[in-house]
């Protein structure tokens, strides 16, 4: 997330005095608490009675079976008792469960599901690639071919937990305050005090796990947006970043994904050399991603990731509960940095990439999704016309505009008029059109939101600006009122009328070590559901624009042809107009310019993303899980540097200097390896 946000800001300040009074406890939670020790109660009954859906029975063997068993099963009312010929216990092993059902995790432990929407989850050890759970009744199971356009997106992000960032989990970075500004700088000081990452591994272990995924479900959402970074696949030396290790834990969000019903929109959010020079991009500085010497170099490592994973998600194991690529974060795409043709340029090749890789048509390969890079919206009508299922993606803050002492209430109706326009006019004029980011901030308050060390414009402490308040206001939520957490939850719910499809930045802000507390309060979905300023139903949103006499142009059409997969397969009839390399790369405008700047070269191994172990009863199971690679024919080397050849550093070369012995551009293609089925190579 940044502040380069295309829409109109926040309206100048008036003045506000501070709000002090004492947060009055609201009468649901009262109501809530009644009914959670109701709940609890009723707990082993309802386990046994209010599943309405099939209980499947599987065999164990009495010698050794038993304890795999229970480690992975779910749900567990199943009492085997011997049998007098102890040869084999039929043992009762619940596979799926609704409201109030009971689920037992890996380790053994088990939590209550909770779901008041008809959602149930599934997870069967005989079939771990079911596909029949839902979060909601009124979400589509993974079964069934998600409807663009007709079904809503009510999502939220995992953000800051495989892909790290100061403000969503502020501990990892305290302890070395003001030195760890981003995940480059945490990871060198972290190794240098412990001799490994083990504390990074065990952050993604424990920021989110399962129960978030059932939380998720029960707050009425249905998507999830993952923000990984490139490193998930690996590392070139000199990157300091935890290699592959995320990986594992992507693999266990699919497998709960799949156990809760909810859908993946899979975010590249960290590319080589950095795509926006932004502390989540990995390091904070420049942009070497399509910008300078490396900025070729760069962009073919990450069509070469973009590649890998698109390999891995198009499997049929894989697609349905990942049908979503967010191909790249936030590219700050602008006239000192890489323009408007060159990430358009880049954004034509992943596309080609992708679609050979699944093939073309609904259900082959993820929808793609591109950032609209800073460009507005609007700019991206009549790019790539045709294509099959590319959808654009937009972060409309209100956070990072002019700051404004006014009150919640007054910013209440701004998402209708300033934003739900934009998406409709999107989706009529391009297509499929989701918010990846918003939040409910309407200020920059807030530890390390600017950055760690860094002040808020708020506080006039950052970028020079004019002071409009303390912010303690606005972080100290244990004090906020009725009428703060009223107006707040009115502003989320305005944003999801007008936003229509979206996934809130994010689902979960971690406390401060200092404090103890979280610290950015308008930030954590998780928090709002807590402390009673997030919607119990995220449809209630739906018409809340018009019930506040704010005009908002909801999107009423339908997608058609390729943005649902249902075009010609002819592809996109302008695709050979954005040529791969680009024409210009930051600095380097003219074709004959950048064919001097140094390229990887197509030799070396592919890293094929490791499938997920079984464990448990599962993992006699005897589905497939794939190999990880979807296009066997796709055997085009990676590129890699030429050998021999050094390289500037690929995170430092806006001034280095061209080596003599990398690849000129001119001298490589990508090699089209012979096609099986669709191909748009034009
Ligand atoms: C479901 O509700 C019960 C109390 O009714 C609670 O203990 C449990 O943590 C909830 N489950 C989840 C996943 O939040
Ligand atoms: C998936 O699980 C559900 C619920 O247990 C069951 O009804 C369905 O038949 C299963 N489908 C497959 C393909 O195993
Ligand atoms: C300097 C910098 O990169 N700051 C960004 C760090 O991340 C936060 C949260 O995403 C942004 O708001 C800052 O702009």
């Amino acid at each position: 997330m940044r502040d380069l946000s295309p829409v109109p800001g926040a309206r100048r300040s008036k003045d506000l005095s501070e709000k002090n009074e004492l947060y009055a406890a609201p009468r649901a939670k009262t109501k809530r608490k009644a009914l959670i020790y109701g709940l609890i109660c009723a707990g082993l009954v309802v386990v046994v009675i209010a599943v309405a859906v099939p209980v499947y029975l599987f065999v164990v063997k009495k010698s050794g079976g038993s304890s795999d068993n229970s480690g992975s099963s779910s749900g567990h009312t199943g009492t085997g008792s011997g049998d007098s010929t102890g040869q084999q216990t039929p043992v009762a092993a619940v596979t799926t469960g609704g409201d109030g059902s009971t689920v037992t995790k890996d380790d053994g432990s088990t939590f209550i599901y909770n779901n008041t929407f008809g959602g149930f989850w599934v997870y069967d050890p005989a079939n771990p690639l079911n596909e029949s759970a839902r979060a909601q009744a009124h979400t589509p199971p993974l079964s069934e071919q998600w409807k663009w356009g007709t079904d809503k997106i009510y999502g939220v992000n995992l953000g800051g937990w495989l892909n790290l960032e100061p403000f969503i989990s502020p501990a990892l970075y305290e302890p070395f305050y003001p030195n760890a500004v981003d995940e480059w700088t945490l990871s060198e000081l972290i190794m240098a005090r412990d001799g490994n990452l083990n504390a990074i591994e065990e952050h993604y272990k424990t920021f989110i796990t399962e129960e978030d995924f059932a939380m998720i479900a029960a707050a009425g959402l249905n998507w999830v947006r993952i923000p990984l970074p490139f490193w998930a696949i690996e590392v070139y030396p000199g990157e300091p970043f935890l290699p592959k290790t995320s990986w594992t834990y992507f693999l266990k969000a699919i497998e709960w994904a799949r156990k809760y019903g909810i859908r993946i929109n899979l975010d590249l959010h960290a590319i080589p050399g950095s795509q926006n020079g932004w502390n989540h991009s990995g390091k904070i500085g420049q942009i070497n991603f399509m910008n300078g010497v490396m900025g070729l170099a760069n962009a073919q490592r990450a069509l070469d990731y973009i590649r890998v994973i698109a390999e891995f998600i198009s499997q049929p194991e894989y697609i349905h509960v990942v049908p979503f690529f967010g191909i790249m974060n936030e590219p700050r795409s602008s006239a000192t940095t890489y323009p408007l043709e060159s990430i358009q340029s880049f954004y034509a090749e992943a596309y080609r990439i992708i679609r050979k890789v699944g093939g073309t048509g609904a259900g082959n390969g993820p929808i793609i999704s591109i950032h609209e890079a800073f460009q507005g919206l609007s700019q991206w009508t009549g790019f790539l016309p045709g294509a099959d299922r590319v959808a654009l993606d937009t972060h409309p803050y209100l956070a990072f505009g002019a700051m404004s002492a006014d009150p919640i209430e007054s910013f209440v109706a701004q998402p209708c008029s300033n934003w739900g326009g934009l998406v409709s006019d999107s989706m009529s004029a391009f297509g499929m059109t989701a918010a990846g980011e918003w939040s409910n901030a309407i200020n920059d308050c807030g530890l390390y939101l600017n950055a760690v060390g860094q002040g808020t414009r708020y506080e006039g402490t950052f970028e020079g600006a004019p002071r409009i308040g303390s912010c303690d206001q606005w972080t100290n939520y244990q004090a906020w009122d009725q009428a703060t957490k009223d107006a707040l939850k009115s502003f989320s719910m305005s944003t999801m009328d007008a936003l229509q499809n979206w996934f809130f930045w994010t689902w979960r802000i971690g406390e401060s070590a200092a404090t103890g507390k979280v610290e950015t309060p308008f930030w954590s979905y998780k928090l709002a559901i807590q402390e009673g300023w997030a919607p119990a139903d995220p449809r209630e949103a739906e018409g809340h624009c018009a019930s506040l006499g704010a005009a908002v142009n909801t999107f009423t059409g339908t997608l058609s042809g390729g943005q649902i997969g249902e075009g010609t397969g002819a592809g996109p009839a302008d695709l050979a107009s954005y040529p791969w390399p680009p024409t210009t790369i930051g600095g380097y405008a003219g074709a004959a310019l950048v064919a001097q700047l140094p390229q990887y070269t197509a030799t070396g191994a592919l890293p094929t993303l490791p499938v997920p172990t079984l464990s448990g009863a599962a993992a006699s199971a005897t589905v497939s899980m794939g190999s990880g690679w979807h296009d066997a024919t796709d055997t085009t080397p990676m590129a890699v540097p030429v050998s021999g050849c050094v390289y500037p550093d690929g995170w430092d070369a806006l001034t280095a200097a061209i080596p003599a012995c990398a690849v000129p551009a001119a001298k490589v293609k990508r090699e089209a390896a012979p096609a099986a089925g669709p191909t748009l190579m034009p």
